[in-house]
């Protein structure tokens, strides 16, 4: 009995010391080498890892703070095969199919819903705002057909779709700076550019619960609340940790993690709450910055085993809007932190 205690005992002070930090660095490939792909959100559908990403191309736009230069044009899904390698099952969707839409398809999610795959996506519409947009298919695969107009109240970019445990959907969404969801805190959209001072609260992510049929929100857009470990939130000024893009949100043993780019500190943050609206507590970093100047990235779990999908700039041997898409196997503690994936790779020019 007495060897139990203390072999327990020691197990929960070797838990307890667990470093998130990663022992050892390790190298990840892309996944896809025949063109450029990025921010990738990877979902199971009928037992197969599928992967929902951007297609990055050299538009010939010049890169400016706005992201201009990321100028993609359609959609491709992927899929990972029995022995992890991924193949492309085609285009999905085009630019010049979605009637509203006029340039720059940027991350894409999906969800499913009574064998309809609901495909959500952002693109700036004829005035140059970014919306999101919603396209159907009766397959993973697609190809997917759009609704005409985009989701009404739904704006800025990188959506992310949520299935919680009640069969509810929630849409996670918003990116500051060339995602323009600093033009939308008076609740209209202003095209002059309104961010908060550094002392002041930062700009918050949005959620909202989609509606029954999937091609609304039933709710009213709520901020996300990310807050300190004192309860208090994060101010616009703390750059490491205060929300600018890619939000994901997966549970793992009943906690909600809500995870997201800080964008020009680029690290993939995580925060942690007991709702899928938050209020959600900041943890630390799952992914370290990587070659290039986005990260995004998604969270899933196959097979019993949990996977990071994000991306880098290695193949192009770093243009900014050339990315690839990686995968690492990501690590919950058993105190609940995630550990911190290094996955910087130097490339020779
Ligand atoms: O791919 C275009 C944009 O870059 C995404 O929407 C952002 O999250 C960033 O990855």
């Amino acid at each position: 009995m007495k060897l139990i205690k203390t072999s327990v005992l020691l197990a929960l002070i070797l838990a307890c010391q667990s470093k998130p930090e990663q022992n050892q660095k390790e190298t990840y490939s892309p996944l896809v080498t025949e063109m450029y792909t990025a921010d990738p959100s990877a979902h199971v559908f009928e037992g197969a890892l599928y992967i929902y990403p951007s297609h990055d191309i050299d538009g010939g736009v010049p890169e400016d703070d706005l992201g201009s230069h990321f100028a993609m044009r359609d959609y491709h899904v992927l899929k990972m095969n029995s022995d992890e390698t991924v193949q492309d099952m085609g285009k999905a969707l085009d630019l010049d199919d979605i009637p509203w839409a006029k340039k720059q398809l940027w991350a894409p999610d999906i969800a499913e819903k009574n064998g309809t795959y609901y495909f959500y996506f952002p693109a700036k519409d004829m005035d140059d705002i970014f919306r999101i947009g919603v396209a159907t298919a009766s397959t993973p695969i697609g190809p997917f057909t759009p609704e005409v107009q985009p989701i009404a109240g739904a704006y800025s970019i990188d959506p992310a779709v949520f299935k919680d445990q009640d069969g509810s959907y929630y849409m996670y969404f918003g990116g500051i700076w060339g995602g323009q969801l600093q033009r939308w805190e008076s609740g209209r959209y202003r095209p002059e550019d309104q961010y908060p001072n550094a002392d002041e609260k930062a700009i918050a992510p949005k959620v909202a619960k989609l509606s029954e049929d999937m091609f609304q929100f039933e709710s009213a857009v709520q901020d996300i609340q990310l807050l300190d470990a004192e309860g208090n939130p994060l101010l616009a000024g703390d750059n490491e940790r205060r929300f600018f893009e890619a939000a994901w949100m997966h549970t793992y043993q009943g906690t909600y993690y809500f995870s997201y780019s800080t964008g020009d500190t680029h690290n993939i943050a995580y925060a942690t709450g007991d709702s899928p609206l938050g209020p959600f507590t900041y943890q630390g970093v799952l992914l370290k910055p990587v070659l290039g100047w986005t990260n995004h990235h998604s969270i899933v779990e196959y097979n019993g085993q949990w996977f990071l999908f994000f991306h880098d700039s290695s193949l192009s041997k770093g243009v900014t809007h050339l990315r690839s898409i990686k995968k690492a196997k990501l690590v919950h503690l058993p105190d609940g932190r995630i550990q911190t994936i290094d996955a910087m790779v130097e490339v020779a020019q």
